[in-house]
């Protein structure tokens, strides 16, 4: 990408984004400039982007989860997340299409990427959504589902899965789009919150 520091966005890449994006050209560069405010290095490395988290939930502990989502944006896996990244995690997370976000959400709960999912993954990332709920809240929790293991096999269940057994790409997407109980089960719904105020912000 060349100079990463130059404070103009570069024009192939603000096509690309245009294309990918419903952001404007506007938009594009405005949130460029304060991109490279908070990252001069025009990269937002792992633990600026925990301690992003972090502010949005004092009362619980973001970090796994935080970490999840950052492999899951990082779409190079080069530990760092460029201006495109960035704005293409904010445009999947806030108004890209359902099936889009599906197969992000697969990739979230594919822990190691090997392109299945398995049930200790799922226990996972169940488990770092449960650090991020504050234990008052995790008082209102179902019964059957108020720890990661009950919820991990309620989802493993409604996909008719034994222990051993795997979840594919596919599985998960149909799975998750015909059952609204599973699509419940798997997702913690602050992170759209997040990325709201993350976008109110402008980074
Ligand atoms: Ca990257
Ligand atoms: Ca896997």
């Amino acid at each position: 990408m060349g100079n990463s520091k130059s404070s103009a966005l570069s024009k192939e890449l603000l096509e690309d984004l245009k294309l990918n994006t419903r952001y404007s050209e506007h938009e594009l560069c405005a949130w460029y400039k304060t991109f490279l405010k908070e990252c001069p290095t025009g990269r937002i490395t792992r633990e600026k982007f925990e301690s992003i988290y972090a502010t949005f939930f004092p009362d619980a502990n973001p970090k796994a989860y935080a970490q999840h989502v950052f492999r899951s944006f990082d779409s190079n896996s080069d530990g760092t997340l460029d201006f495109k990244e960035y704005i293409v995690a904010l445009h999947l997370t806030s108004s890209g299409k359902t099936m889009q976000k599906l197969q992000w959400a697969f990739v979230l709960y594919d822990v190691d990427g090997n392109g299945t999912i398995s049930k200790n993954e799922i226990q996972e990332i169940v488990k770092s959504i449960f650090n991020m709920i504050s234990k008052e809240d995790q008082k209102n929790l179902r019964h059957d589902e108020n720890t990661p293991e009950k919820r991990t096999d309620k989802i493993w269940d409604f996909f008719g899965k034994k222990q051993n057994d795997k979840i594919s790409e596919g599985e998960f997407i149909q799975g998750v789009t015909d059952n609204k109980e599973i699509l419940r089960l798997i997702q913690f719904d602050k992170p759209q919150k997040v990325q709201d105020r993350l976008k109110e912000k402008k980074l």
